[in-house]
């Protein structure tokens, strides 16, 4: 429990057999998570035996994909305030009190990973990811005139449940640009954001997304062209992606 309210993590899985044990020790062991639940998206053999014996719950997400887990892992918590992390070894599970000394002011609080004083030794955070993810970051900034971002491609963040509520019937993409896609959707409907710095460490394992520069490339352009599908239609239709009021009973007749 933070502040009264009951505190959920998820963590999607595919390729973290070897770390994923010893994040959530840690994660236990912060004393404020009162749920963590492990998405299983076709994960690496020997995953669930590891998860086993710890107090996550493991929920098995059979369609492939970042963007899918994280939908499955929404809908499956119950926490007040859902925080998101990787298991990978990357980050560290005392961030979770960055994100929640924010989350009574905000509705999501986003993790960046471009600040040099966290990048730590072996992380995968060379030039061309770190101001890559900067550009990336600042061109979704100017384009919506929003708060100060400095990173697409982190992962780590929490929600408020009732702005998630809002916010789930947008999302589209099953794939590794979710997280940008969820940044946007959060802005475009003046949620209040706000990013704050989190450990960037070595990866356990094999990186099956940015570990190569080229897919990493690729992945940068189609968020570029994320970010401007998504301006473009919230510029033509201001309702886009508002939640429609239910009807009245009246309005039936
Ligand atoms: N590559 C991949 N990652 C997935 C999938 N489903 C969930 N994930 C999660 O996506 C996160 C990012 O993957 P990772 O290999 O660490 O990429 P990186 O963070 O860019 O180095 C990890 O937490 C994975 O468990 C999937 O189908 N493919
Ligand atoms: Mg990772």
């Amino acid at each position: 429990m933070w502040n009264n309210q009951k505190i959920s993590v998820i963590l999607p899985t595919y390729n973290e057999k070897d770390s994923i044990r010893a994040f959530i020790r840690e994660l236990e062991q912060q004393g404020v998570i009162d749920e963590i639940i492990v998405i299983n998206n076709n994960a690496a053999a020997g995953t669930s035996e590891e998860v086993a014996g710890t107090s996550a719950r493991e929920v098995l997400e059979r369609t492939q994909g970042y963007g899918a887990a994280m939908q499955r892992g929404f809908m499956e918590a119950t926490g007040e305030l859902i925080a998101v992390f990787e298991p990978d070894g990357t980050f560290r599970a005392h961030d979770i009190f960055k994100v929640l000394a924010y989350a009574d002011d905000f509705d999501v609080v986003y993790g960046s990973r471009t600040v040099k004083e966290l990048i730590w030794q072996g992380a995968n955070m060379g030039l061309f990811l770190k101001w890559g993810n900067y550009a990336v970051a600042k061109l979704m900034e100017f384009l919506f005139n929003t708060t100060s971002l400095t990173d697409v491609g982190c992962t780590v963040r929490c929600v408020r449940r009732r702005a998630l509520l809002e916010m789930q019937p947008f999302f589209t993409v099953q794939g590794s640009f979710f997280g940008p896609e969820m940044m946007l959707i959060s802005i475009i409907q003046s949620k209040k954001i706000l990013q704050v710095p989190v450990n960037y460490s070595r990866r356990v394992g094999r990186s099956s997304v940015t570990g190569d520069l080229r897919v990493a490339f690729f992945l940068g352009l189609k968020m570029i062209w994320l970010i401007l599908r998504y301006r473009c239609r919230s510029w033509r239709d201001a309702n886009a992606f508002r939640v429609q009021a239910p009807m009245a009973s009246g309005d039936y007749d």
